[in-house]
């Protein structure tokens, strides 16, 4: 079961896609009330979603063709970093030209008991599917970071899965990385959607396939594939991270870390566009733009 957000006649409507691709417009407006609500009535979210299907709030067989908007509103994107072996060696290569003949940072943290976790985004910062990432105009290698997104409540509980891109400049960071704010925050640095997976519906989150694909003119020109179960933390253990000595806002998300990296030569450029895909959670699609 996944909850998307559409807009209709200038309002945003909350809705739920069934497995068999069926959605049905909801009564609620925002995706945390779903939660409350669910928990004030003692039942679980999808018991109370389904009481919503009904043939009245039945929307369109197709319900891609809808307005599809960001499903919830943020009030902070927070991000794990190094949290896969891939990641590891990608901030190597760039911290060091590829010539790494000692142990960085990036090695320490991978092994540390403390995870990377560092601050992404705003409700006012971060963009939905179909709206375009843009380019840092200081920066000429570029790449988006699929990650697995945490959906979680003021109580730190993960109540969804979301797919996003953490977009980083890999030159600024492997610069210093004290730029690290810089190589990963500036305008439209950061996309999540189109779809919340309940989590009460993902039996194995550590076994989600990640698809990364970058379209130019019309052709695909990296396709990689990952999955959940190479990440080297246990989700609990970065929320827990995350909550100490700080407070939580509902509906704050957590980006995992990717496991995807483009190839080392690969930037990207103005009229990319990026495709993410969460098995069972969807496909985030992001055009690129320049920053001017
Ligand atoms: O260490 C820098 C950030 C790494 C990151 O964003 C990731 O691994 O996803
Ligand atoms: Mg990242």
């Amino acid at each position: 079961m996944r909850i998307i957000r559409f807009l209709d006649r200038e309002q945003k409507w909350l809705a739920a896609v069934t497995d068999d691709e069926q959605a049905y417009r909801l009564p609620q407006t925002d995706f945390m009330t779903l939660i409350y609500q669910a928990r004030e009535q003692g039942i679980s979210t999808v018991q109370l979603v389904e009481s919503a299907f009904k043939p009245v709030n039945k929307l369109t067989d197709d319900w891609t063709t809808l307005h599809i908007v960001n499903p919830i509103e943020a009030p902070e994107v927070w991000a794990a970093g190094v949290t896969y072996q891939r990641s590891r060696e990608a901030r190597n290569y760039e911290a060091t030209d590829g010539k790494l003949d000692a142990t960085t940072f990036y090695d320490k943290v991978y092994d540390a008991e403390r995870p990377e976790i560092f601050f992404k985004s705003t409700a006012a910062r971060t963009i939905g599917p179909n709206e375009a990432v843009t380019l840092r105009s200081d920066s000429t290698w570029q790449i988006p970071e699929p990650e697995l997104g945490l959906v979680l409540a003021a109580d730190g509980s993960i109540v969804g899965y979301i797919a996003g891109n953490d977009m980083s400049c890999r030159d600024i960071e492997g610069e210093n990385p004290l730029y690290l704010p810089q190589a990963k925050i500036w305008r439209n640095s950061c996309a999540i959607g189109p779809a919340i997976r309940l989590a009460e519906t993902v039996q194995n989150p550590y076994d989600l396939s990640i698809i990364c694909e970058i379209y130019r003119n019309g052709e695909v020109i990296v396709k990689s594939d990952a999955s959940t179960s190479e990440l080297n933390r246990k989700l609990d253990e970065l929320v827990s991270y995350l909550a100490r000595d700080n407070d939580l806002f509902d509906g704050t998300v957590l980006l995992t870390g990717t496991n995807i990296v483009p190839p080392n030569d690969f930037t990207l450029e103005p009229g990319d566009r990026i495709e993410i895909s969460i098995s069972s959670i969807g496909t985030l699609i992001n055009p690129v733009i320049s920053n001017s």
